[in-house]
C-alpha cells in the first residue's frame, strides 16, 4: 500500500515532456496523463495511478495472456537474475536457451527444426526476410531476392518489416528507406461479402490467386519469400478466408518461394493452437513470434525454420560463423527463463484448451452488439475479436478515429482497457479471463458504443 501511494503521488507531478511515447498522441496525451498512467497490474487487471482497476481487454498489448505477475514467472525471473544475469550472445551459450529451443520445436508444427533468437518481433521480421534472401543464396540463387507482404499487414517498424508491412501511415514518413524490390498481395478484407463473420469468412480463398499474378509479373527466379500473418491483428483482426492460406501455400510450392507466418500475435495460443499454423493447418517455412512466448515480462522474439533452411547454412569450413546476424541480446539468460516459466504455466493451466472454450463465449458476447448504432462489422477468432465502427461526422464530414477514442475513453471510465485502433476496437482478453468478464467486457463496449453514437 505503501508503495501504491508513492506511484500515485509521483504520477500527480509527473513532468512527461521528455518522454516521447511510441505510437501515441503525445500532446494530447500529456494535457491530461493521469489517468493514463498505470501503477500496478495484477491477474487480468491494471491498476492506474489514480486508483482505478481495469479490465485487460487485449492481455498487456496481446502478450499477457496468463495475467500479470504470474508467481512462477516472477519466481524464475528472480532466481535467473542472482545465478546468470547475462551471457554473451555470440560464440557462447547457456542451458536454458538450448532447451528452450527444444521446447519451442516441440510446440511448432511437426518438420520445423532450428530456432534464431531475437528480442521483438520486428527483429523477428528483419531475421527472417535476411535468412530468406540469404538461403536463397546459399543455394545458389541469388537473384531470388523480393520480398512479398500483403496489405494491411503488420510486421513491426524495422526497415524490413515496414517495407513488406502494408499499413501506409507506418511507410509514408520513411519512403526512401522502404526496401526495393518488395511486393504486396491485396488484403483479405471485404466488408460486402463477410461483415458479421464468425471465425472464417467463406469469401475470399481466390485473393490467393494474386500471387500467381505477382510471380507473372516478377518471374519466380527474383522472388524469395512472401511473409504474411495467418491472421491480421494489428490490421484489425482480419481473419483468412477458408482455403485461402493453403492456396498460398500451394502457389509458393509451385514456385519454389518460402512462405513465412507471422505470428507475433497468433503464436503460443491466441487461436486455441501453439501457433496459426496448426489453426488453419497450413505449415510455412518459417514462423516469427514473440509477445506470449514470455507472457510479456521479458523482451523476446524470434524465427522458427525448416531444417532444409538451417542446413542450407551449415556449409564451407566448421570455424567459420555460418550467419553473420544476432544480437547483443539474442538468447537472453532472462527472456529464456522467463519462456521456460511460461512454458510451464501453459502446460499446467491448460492455456491453449482453455482459450479454445473461451472461444465460442467471446464469439456469443461479441456478436451480440451487431444492430448496436453505428456497428460496421464484427470479426472474432480463437480468443480475439474485433468491432469495426462507423466514423463520427461533423458538418457532414467524418472525423476517422475520433469515434474509436471515445469509446477507448468511455471504457476507461468504465473499468476496461479497450485497444482502438483508428475506429476498430480490437480485444484479446486474457486466457485467464472468467466467461463473466468476457460478458462483461463486451457490456461495457456496448455501452460505449451508445454513448458515442
Ligand atoms: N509482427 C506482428 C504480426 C505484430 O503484431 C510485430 C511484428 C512487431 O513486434 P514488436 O515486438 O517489434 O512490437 C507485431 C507487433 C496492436 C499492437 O495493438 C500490435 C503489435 C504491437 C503493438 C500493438 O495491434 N504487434
Amino acid at each position: 500500500m505503501k508503495h501504491e501511494t508513492a506511484v500515485m503521488q509521483q504520477a500527480a507531478t509527473l513532468r512527461t515532456g521528455a518522454y516521447w511515447m511510441p505510437f501515441t498522441h503525445n500532446r494530447y496525451f500529456k494535457k491530461n496523463p493521469r489517468s493514463r498512467i498505470l501503477a500496478r497490474a495484477e491477474g487480468a487487471y491494471y491498476t492506474t495511478a489514480e486508483g482505478a482497476r481495469l479490465f485487460d481487454c487485449i492481455s498487456g498489448m496481446w502478450c499477457c495472456p496468463l495475467g500479470h505477475g504470474h508467481p512462477k514467472i516472477a519466481e524464475a525471473v528472480a532466481r535467473q537474475v542472482k545465478e546468470l544475469d547475462y551471457s554473451p550472445a555470440f560464440q557462447m551459450g547457456h542451458p536454458k536457451i538450448f532447451s528452450l529451443a527444444e521446447r519451442i520445436v516441440e510446440l511448432a508444427p511437426a518438420g520445423m527444426s532450428q530456432v534464431f533468437f531475437a528480442n521483438s518481433g520486428s527483429e523477428a521480421v528483419d531475421t527472417a526476410l535476411k535468412i530468406a534472401v540469404a538461403y536463397h543464396r546459399m543455394k545458389g540463387e541469388a537473384a531470388r531476392t523480393r520480398l512479398f507482404g500483403r496489405e494491411r499487414g503488420y510486421h513491426g517498424v524495422g526497415i524490413g518489416g515496414i517495407s513488406v508491412g502494408g499499413i501506409a501511415p507506418n511507410r509514408k514518413m520513411f519512403a526512401p528507406l522502404l526496401l526495393q524490390g518488395v511486393d504486396h498481395l491485396p488484403h483479405t478484407y471485404n466488408a460486402a461479402e463477410m461483415a458479421f463473420s464468425r471465425g472464417q469468412p467463406k469469401w475470399g480463398a481466390h485473393l490467393a490467386e494474386e500471387l500467381e499474378r505477382l510471380v507473372a509479373l516478377h518471374d519466380a527466379s527474383t522472388i524469395a519469400a512472401v511473409i504474411v500473418e495467418p491472421m491480421q491483428g494489428s490490421g484489425g483482426v482480419i481473419v483468412p478466408p477458408a482455403g485461402y492460406l493453403e492456396r498460398l501455400r500451394a502457389i509458393c510450392d509451385k514456385h519454389g518461394i518460402l512462405l513465412v507466418f507471422d505470428e507475433v500475435i497468433t503464436g503460443f495460443g491466441r487461436l486455441g493452437e501453439p501457433f496459426g499454423a496448426q489453426r488453419f493447418g497450413v505449415m510455412p517455412d518459417m514462423i516469427t513470434f514473440a509477445k506470449i512466448v514470455t507472457n510479456g515480462v521479458i523482451p523476446m522474439g524470434g524465427v522458427i525454420v525448416k531444417p532444409a533452411i538451417y542446413d542450407a547454412f551449415m556449409t564451407g569450413p566448421e570455424i567459420a560463423v555460418e550467419l553473420f546476424h544476432g544480437y547483443t541480446y539474442s538468447g537472453h539468460p532472462m527472456a529464456a527463463a522467463a519462456a521456460h516459466a511460461t512454458l510451464d504455466a501453459i502446460e499446467e493451466e491448460g492455456s491453449f484448451k482453455r482459450a479454445r472454450e473461451l472461444e465460442p463465449v467471446l464469439e456469443q458476447a461479441v456478436h451480440s452488439l451487431k444492430g448496436e448504432p453505428g456497428v460496421a462489422d464484427i470479426r472474432n477468432i480463437g480468443l480475439t475479436a474485433a468491432v469495426e465502427l462507423e466514423p463520427l461526422r461533423e458538418n457532414g464530414q467524418a472525423r476517422p478515429g475520433a469515434r474509436g477514442l471515445k469509446v477507448f475513453e468511455h471504457g476507461m471510465e468504465e473499468g476496461m482497457l479497450f485497444r482502438f485502433s483508428g475506429d476498430t476496437i480490437a480485444m484479446a482478453p486474457p486466457f485467464i479471463s472468467t466467461q463473466a468478464e468476457i460478458g462483461r467486457m463486451v457490456e461495457v463496449l456496448r455501452g460505449a458504443i451508445q454513448a458515442t453514437r
